[in-house]
């Protein structure tokens, strides 16, 4: 442990730790700016500068170690007058239009100046950044507001391993954008927007899609329908003021009903029907592997109900529902696309029933039926618009709201959120199991996958304490778990002694390992999960900032602790999932099910 004095406190901290970082851990607050929690080191803004006694120069404090015997001054006039300096030049290369930012009130920028209490701005710059880019579906870009921290610039090169945005030009020219003067609409950006969740300004946030969904519900005839996904209702409290992790569920439903949403569904819905569909994809990719290694004959692969051509024997087979992942593979790793499962993602499987079963339910034409999808990512926006997502001519969604969106047309609408009563979602596609929810945190798809399977192979629960498959939970990269089939049931015996060996990860740094790994032809895995963004959905682009460690891991406590408070906690329990296989869509993989819940991505 290293000994060193801060603020005439005498404090320890680990060997390589940073001055800012044992200021932190021993409660002395240092005013920063581009520093990101967790990530690589930074030190562009500057505006953590320290006075080390003895050293001339004043320190960065977010990239100098601390070291045995320092004495550390964070609050010396010389570093308040230096801290000042450095804000009022940020500032004059900003422009001034608070009022109407999208940021205020929640601008990093504007704390800062209370805290270290800029009440004057001396100097004017050149504010030659004012390109505006719009051209991507899923997120804006307003350069003229960009500080340089490039806090986007390392989490889309460090985190991501995707590397779009990064500094063009020199000097007072410098920018941050995608290289080649390409607009990001063009580059090969997966829109998963973890740049806009550390943006401190409002330089990238995610196209707004409100004014569209209140037109829809003030100046139209539609049927307006919402659906809200996993991650959203254990973070749209924070909006409001509660801690991360708490759930509200009734009140986001009571709050949707007061703006006048015509129904309420439940994306969880759709994620138990997804493990419908996307649990016996996989079980005919095995069996067709197994067909084609002639392990069983084409009167067996029947008797299963799958024909040779149903599902094709690749593997592993890799989940299909996060579009941030699916634009990735469709860029960096065109040739292995067939490994993707065929579903649709969630809620666009539920939009595709808005517009066909339910519609057919409610007498209402598809045509005049709008759907407006409340998720915590902004791919989704651009999911949305593919050609793969239309049914009969029309769209299966025709909105996408973040959860920060959502919360700000709560607000606007005059909603006091904390007094609202617990509302209950509607019917027929509203209620879900546990698996469903489980969906928002890292390893949750394969789980509830795991449970569904599991039992159709042998009959019983998944044989883990609570249903969890604790090896692939949490945050680490990659995750990875085996499941020996043994005593299965009697049409399924075949299966008995293998293992099947699945993987899971989130952020797209973890899909290109992976990838790698299937590229190579050495991927040990039958099935595997990927979410685009780092801690899976709950921490997706579109939901509230800050979303670090710390909030992700709340977050998925509560959606474990939802999980478990439910008696219905496998997806082929849900009775109105039942119910609509019986009444429209057959069995899971049947005609109408292909029409509207399957796709086939072909980049
Ligand atoms: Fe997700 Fe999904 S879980 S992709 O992480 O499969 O965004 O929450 O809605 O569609 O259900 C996101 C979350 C979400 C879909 C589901």
């Amino acid at each position: 442990m290293i000994n060193l004095t801060i603020n005439n406190k005498r404090i320890t901290a680990e060997e390589g730790t940073t001055i800012l970082e044992a200021a932190k851990q021993n409660n002395i607050l240092i005013p920063s700016l581009c520093y990101l929690e967790g990530v690589h080191k930074i030190g562009s803004c500057r505006i953590c500068v320290v006075e080390q006694e003895g050293a001339k120069n004043l320190q960065a404090s977010c990239m100098t170690a601390v070291s045995e015997g320092m004495v550390i001054h964070t609050n010396s006039d010389r570093v308040r007058k230096a801290r000042k300096i450095l804000y009022e030049l940020m500032l004059s290369d900003h422009p001034k239009d608070c009022l109407k930012c999208s940021r205020s009130q929640n601008c990093e920028l504007q704390k800062l100046g209370e805290l270290i209490q800029v009440d004057e701005s001396r100097f004017e710059g050149a504010k030659s950044k004012d390109f505006i880019d719009e051209t991507s579906p899923s997120i804006a870009r307003d350069n003229s507001k960009c500080i340089l921290c490039k806090r986007c610039v390392t989490i889309c090169n460090e985190v991501q391993g995707v590397g779009i945005l990064n500094p063009q030009f020199r000097g007072f020219s410098t920018e941050v954008s995608p290289g080649s003067e390409l607009p990001l609409g063009s580059a090969a950006c997966t829109y998963c927007g973890q740049c806009t969740t550390v943006c401190p300004v409002g330089a990238l946030k995610e196209k707004d899609s409100t004014k569209a969904v209140w037109e829809a519900l003030l100046h139209t005839n539609k049927t307006v329908i919402v659906q809200t996904a996993p991650a959203i209702r254990v973070a749209l409290g924070e909006e409001f003021g509660y801690e991360p992790g708490t759930i509200v569920t009734g009140k986001m439903v009571s709050a949707l009903k007061e703006m006048n949403f015509d129904y309420v569904f439940d994306t969880n819905f759709t994620a138990d029907l997804t493990i419908m569909e996307e649990g016996t994809e996989f079980l005919g990719r095995i069996v067709s592997y197994l067909y084609s290694q002639k392990v069983i004959d084409t009167e067996k692969l029947e008797k299963l109900g799958f024909k040779p051509t149903d599902t094709g024997p690749t593997l592993p087979m890799i989940t299909s529902c996060s579009p941030g992942w699916i634009k990735y593979i469709e860029h960096y790793y065109p040739e292995q696309i067939e490994h993707l499962s065929s579903c649709k993602s969630p809620h666009m499987m539920l939009g595709a029933l808005c517009k066909s079963y339910f519609a057919e339910k409610i007498q209402v034409d598809p045509k005049d039926v709008f759907v407006v999808s409340v998720m915590p990512c902004t791919a989704k926006k651009f999911e949305i618009t593919r050609p793969e997502m239309i049914n009969n001519g029309v769209s299966n969604v025709d909105a996408v709201l973040t959860t920060r969106e959502l919360a700000k047309m709560i607000k606007n609408s005059g909603i006091e959120f904390v007094s609202l009563p617990e509302g209950v979602m509607d019917h027929p596609l509203g209620l879900s199991s546990g698996a469903a929810d489980i969906f928002g945190a890292p390893g949750g798809v394969m789980e509830a996958a795991l449970r569904t399977v599991y039992e159709i192979v042998t009959g019983r629960e998944l044989p883990f304490d609570k249903l969890h498959v604790v090896p692939i939970q949490g945050l680490e990269r990659i995750k990875t778990a085996e499941l020996t089939i043994e005593d299965a049931k009697e049409e399924w015996e075949f299966l008995n002694g293998i293992t099947v060996k699945v993987a899971t990860t989130s952020g797209l740094k973890g899909a290109s390992l992976l990838m790698e790994e299937i590229q190579r032809g050495e991927s040990p895995y039958h099935f595997i999960e990927v979410m685009g963004c780092p801690g899976g959905c709950i921490s997706g682009g579109g939901q509230p900032r800050p979303t670090n460690d710390e909030v992700r891991k709340k977050r998925i406590q509560a959606i474990y602790a939802e999980d478990e408070g439910k008696a219905l906690r496998k997806s082929h329990e849900n009775p109105y999932i039942e119910n609509l296989y019986q009444e429209y869509l057959g069995k899971p993989l049947g005609h109408r099910s292909h029409e509207l819940l399957h796709t086939h991505y072909t980049k």
